[in-house]
């Protein structure tokens, strides 16, 4: 066993009702061995697909929390952000990046800004600009296919890529953003299938793998995906393999949430399957 633990700066809301964001980032990375330090950009009473949430945002606290931890000398093995609710945030996620990464320190973007071809309420213009920013910085980005079309698009989710030819140039264009790897999930060119498209903007490999897809609309896979990722990544699984992992356990979590009768807005089932991930 590697008797360090990793430490992953987590930069998330937090949402009391619907597994998403900080709670499946905590109990993701958590279950795989790293220490997860939060930092919470928002408290909602549920993620924002349910009506009637409410919403405090902390961004007033940000600067005095950067500093804080910076007096601390606290190092990170990742940074790891995700739902960021205006270009306002992306501002502070981009310092928190200067602040504290070195040359250990791998970067996740996760731009999460809409699903289904639709952009979320909170998806301004503004904010997928901040979010293209946030890009450069990101070592690894893992939009769903929603989100690479609203960053190439410049928050105009509406003309995606509908197979897999098309990819290729919208991958070349989210490699001009800056990152140095890619990952796109929720393919669905196929019927029954769902694909992830991994590219190395540094070779130009792109690897493609697809899995059965479950029917129904589950939010909050995509935080799953990019924790169980990011967990496989830091141990050394390298972007492939973390991310075939990762669809692994967010297909199966959606499977066991279909079985189990349980309402999928409330996100999918994956606590009683976390034993999977330990190791
Ligand atoms: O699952 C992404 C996500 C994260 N955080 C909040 C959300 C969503 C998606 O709807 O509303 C608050």
């Amino acid at each position: 066993m590697d008797l360090k633990t990793r430490r992953v700066a987590a930069i998330h809301d937090i949402s009391g009702f619907g597994r998403s964001s900080m709670t499946t980032a905590i109990a993701v990375l958590s279950s795989m061995g790293m220490q997860v330090l939060p930092f919470p950009t928002a408290v909602l009473s549920s993620h924002t697909g349910i009506e009637g949430y409410t919403f405090r945002d902390l961004t007033p606290d940000f600067d005095a929390y950067i500093r804080h931890w910076k007096s601390l000398n606290i190092r990170f093995d990742a940074i790891y952000s995700g739902f960021l609710g205006s270009s306002e945030q992306t501002a502070f996620v981009s310092r928190f990046i200067d602040e504290f990464k070195d040359e250990n320190t791998v970067v996740l973007v996760d731009p999460v800004m809409g699903d289904g071809g639709k952009c979320y309420k909170t998806c301004t213009k503004e904010l997928c600009s901040g979010m293209r920013k946030l890009a450069k910085k990101a070592d690894i980005i893992t939009p769903n296919l929603t989100e690479a079309g609203i960053l190439v698009g410049g928050h105009n989710p509406s003309k995606l890529p509908g197979c897999e030819s098309d990819l290729s140039g919208w991958l070349d264009e989210l490699s001009d953003l800056g990152p140095e790897k890619i990952v796109i999930t929720g393919m669905d060119f196929l019927y029954g299938k769902i694909g992830v498209a991994c590219r190395n903007t540094i070779s130009g490999v792109t690897d493609i793998f697809y899995n059965d897809s479950v029917d129904g609309y589950f939010p909050g896979t995509g935080d799953l995906f990019a924790s169980v990722f990011l967990g496989s990544y830091l141990d050394g699984l390298g972007m492939t393999k973390s991310a075939e992992k990762a669809a692994d356990f967010v297909k199966k979590s959606a499977a066991l949430t279909v079985r189990s009768g349980e309402n999928p807005i409330e996100g999918v089932q994956f606590e009683k399957l976390l034993f999977e991930l330990i190791g």
